[in-house]
């Protein structure tokens, strides 16, 4: 190797981060700092930035072992609002269990779950207002949910079929609604970061009064989008809300990769003069509490602040991923936070609000509901039964007038089509 190396000093060295437990191995997460419920202070929404820093390295919480909800953040909740709350929860996961099915089963090329993360979505959504605009990654189907969104409508983006809203050109799960206030979701990730600033910015040079939310996972945050972003917030003030869900991982890296090993997620704010709170990811009351306390500081022009969901990700990354490969399998039996439905759930039988059986109940229901949904949708086609979008649209949309390069490509494509496979039809239906 050329260079200058001095004897007597020891070689440069660089540390590459390594995950704690790999697969087969035990889990021990002693290491993690888990404060008790309700002893975390709350600062008045109209707070410095400074005035947070300790939030940054503490871990807002509200719901404790004994399932009662403590301490300043408790955001006091009707019992009808936390049924709603845990209804929303648990429909998102009976969904995701559906829709992996369907995968499995080739309905659909790809699917991604939330399991043990709905809290980080679900509860920001009934925390927003319905008409604030949000700009999720692919994680976040809660928030559509919660929204009231139909749930046949993101079956059939899911199976790319023809009544896909989209024409089958976006990856399935990358949805968008603009009637439920919810931005188009981007494979590359970041994009939403910017872009949410950009879009609060508008709001507020416009005089209205809709703030902007926006999710990424932990690993992203290591593109160069997340830091930009966090720059026009602070500077301009926009009123925007940034969801950091720190779920341990990115697909087979570990948190470790994008700084975790260093600081915390939330202290990313420190630097960049915004307020930042960290948070108890599967406690959905302390994220619901964070969630206000960021929007009434945003709609109040008191500035953005981050939010980082301490979280876990009960399952692979996506249908394409094995975590067995990577992972210690006891992490998701050993997380010291729970499970969010599970810990609401808990919260309500011991106000005497719920029951098991209720709760079974519950569940049943929410699987047939989605059960007829999927049926629904299905006679829209899924993947290979050739119900998609006819072959020609994939060239429509984007110019209001086709230009002449692309009108010739398309007839070129269309005549090929014919000549290559004829018994094909021009609607796309396969023989
Ligand atoms: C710009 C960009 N780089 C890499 C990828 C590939 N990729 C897709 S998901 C993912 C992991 C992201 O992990 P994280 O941000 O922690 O989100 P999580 O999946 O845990 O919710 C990667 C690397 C991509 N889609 N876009
Ligand atoms: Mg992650």
């Amino acid at each position: 190797m050329s260079g200058s190396v001095r004897g007597n000093m020891a070689p440069l060295a660089l540390h590459v981060p390594e995950p704690k437990f790999r697969p087969g191995d035990e889990v021990d997460y002693s290491h993690l700092e888990i404060p008790p419920a309700g002893a975390q202070p709350r600062p008045d929404e109209q707070c410095t930035a400074a005035e947070t820093q300790e939030l940054c390295f503490d871990l807002v919480r509200v719901l404790g072992d004994d399932h009662r909800a403590i301490g300043p953040w408790d955001p006091k909740l009707d019992a009808e609002t936390l049924r709603r709350m845990l209804r929303t929860m648990a429909l998102t996961r009976a969904f995701d269990d559906r829709m992996y099915r369907g995968q499995r089963q080739g309905k659909t090329s790809f699917y991604m779950k939330c399991t043990g993360e709905e809290a980080t979505s679900v509860a920001p959504a009934m925390a927003l207002a319905s008409d604030d605009m949000v700009f999720p990654s692919y994680r976040q189907q809660g928030i559509l949910i919660s929204r009231g969104y139909p749930i046949v409508e993101m079956i059939n983006q899911i199976y790319s079929n023809r009544a896909d809203k989209l024409k089958g050109r976006q990856l399935p799960i990358m949805y968008s609604a603009r009637e439920a206030s919810f931005f188009t979701i981007s494979g590359n990730l970041a994009t939403q970061y910017p872009q949410a600033v950009g879009w609060a910015m508008a709001s507020a040079i416009k005089g209205d009064t809709r703030i902007a939310a926006t999710w990424i996972g932990e690993g992203s945050t290591a593109e160069g989008d997340f830091h930009s972003a966090m720059t026009f917030a602070t500077v301009y003030n926009a009123p925007v809300i940034f969801n950091v869900v720190n779920n341990q991982w990115a697909i087979s890296s570990f948190s470790g990769f994008a700084g975790a090993e260093r600081t915390t997620f939330a202290a990313r704010a420190i630097g960049y003069g915004m307020a930042g709170l960290r948070v108890d990811g599967n406690d959905p009351l302390a994220v619901y509490a964070a969630t206000k306390w960021a929007a009434d500081r945003a709609r109040s022009n008191a500035g953005p602040t981050l939010i980082e969901h301490f979280t876990y990700r009960a399952e692979g990354h996506s249908t394409s991923d094995d975590p067995g490969q990577y992972r210690s399998a006891h992490e998701r039996e050993e997380w010291p936070l729970g499970d969010p439905i599970n810990r609401l759930k808990q919260h309500l039988i011991a106000l005497g609000e719920w029951s098991e059986e209720q709760h079974a109940a519950m569940d049943r229901e929410l699987m047939d509901m989605v059960k007829a949904a999927t049926k629904e949708a299905e006679k829209n086609g899924i993947l290979g039964h050739g119900l998609h979008h006819p072959f020609h649209t994939m060239f429509e949309d984007v110019f209001e007038d086709l230009p002449w390069h692309l009108r010739e490509q398309s007839e070129q494509a269309i005549h090929e089509r014919r000549v290559k496979w004829p018994e094909w039809s021009e609607e796309g239906k396969q023989p």
